[in-house]
């Protein structure tokens, strides 16, 4: 994955637990680089060996990592100055899930090697909607649940969101995920 995952990984471990806490999941992953650069992409194994050697070093479960990145990406983008390609996918819930493949479609013309996950709204209501997470990675999907906790700081609602069903492939990973938010008001 690019770099700038890994970066922000290394941002949240040290929000939690200071640098120190970073330079121990640094050896416990046996990473040589001391920092990452954004648009570079690094092997997936490396994030993963991050996400592990984050829980063991942080006392998290691998879910509960994966669900702190989630949310803290949302927030790191918006510092690196990436806040603006989210701030125009829409200002509510539906419109900003289903405007993440176009998104994502966005930033592949400048990162070819970008392989993102596509995500789909079905059963639209104003207070739900079912989330449908398709991605290349396996094991991910925990991640989910802090991105639209993150996106709903971001948008000031509350939200929540919870796995619900899960179809694995030999290369790809589906959950489906029920998403509920504050109620949407008609517009007048
Ligand atoms: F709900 O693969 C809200 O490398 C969401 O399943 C979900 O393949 C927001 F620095 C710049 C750069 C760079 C901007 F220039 C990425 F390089 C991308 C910013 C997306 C904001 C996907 C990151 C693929 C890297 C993927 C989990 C898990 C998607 C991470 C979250 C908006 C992003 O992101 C999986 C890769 C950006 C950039 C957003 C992602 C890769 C998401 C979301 N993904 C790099």
């Amino acid at each position: 994955m690019y770099g700038l995952v890994n970066a922000a990984i290394a941002d949240l471990a040290r929000e939690i637990g200071g640098d120190a806490a970073w330079q121990a999941i640094r050896e416990e992953a046996g990473l040589v680089e001391s920092s990452f650069v954004g648009m570079t992409a690094y092997p997936d194994e490396l994030t993963y060996d991050l996400v592990a050697a984050a829980g063991k070093v942080l006392q998290m479960s691998q879910d509960e990592v994966l669900r702190a990145f989630g949310r803290h990406w949302v927030r790191y983008t918006g510092r690196k100055g990436w806040g603006p390609l989210l701030e125009a996918a829409g200002t509510t819930m539906p419109e900003v899930l289903g405007q993440l493949d176009a998104l994502h479609c966005r930033v592949r013309l400048m990162l070819p090697e970008l392989r993102p996950p596509s995500f789909r709204c079905t059963d639209v209501t104003a207070s739900s909607l079912r989330l449908r997470y398709y991605s290349h990675r396996a094991g991910l999907a925990p991640m989910v649940v802090g991105l639209v906790e993150g996106l709903a700081e971001l948008l000031d609602v509350e939200a929540s969101a919870e796995a619900v069903d899960r179809v694995v492939d030999a290369d790809a990973e589906c959950v489906e995920f029920l998403v509920c938010y504050a109620p949407l008001r008609a517009r007048v």
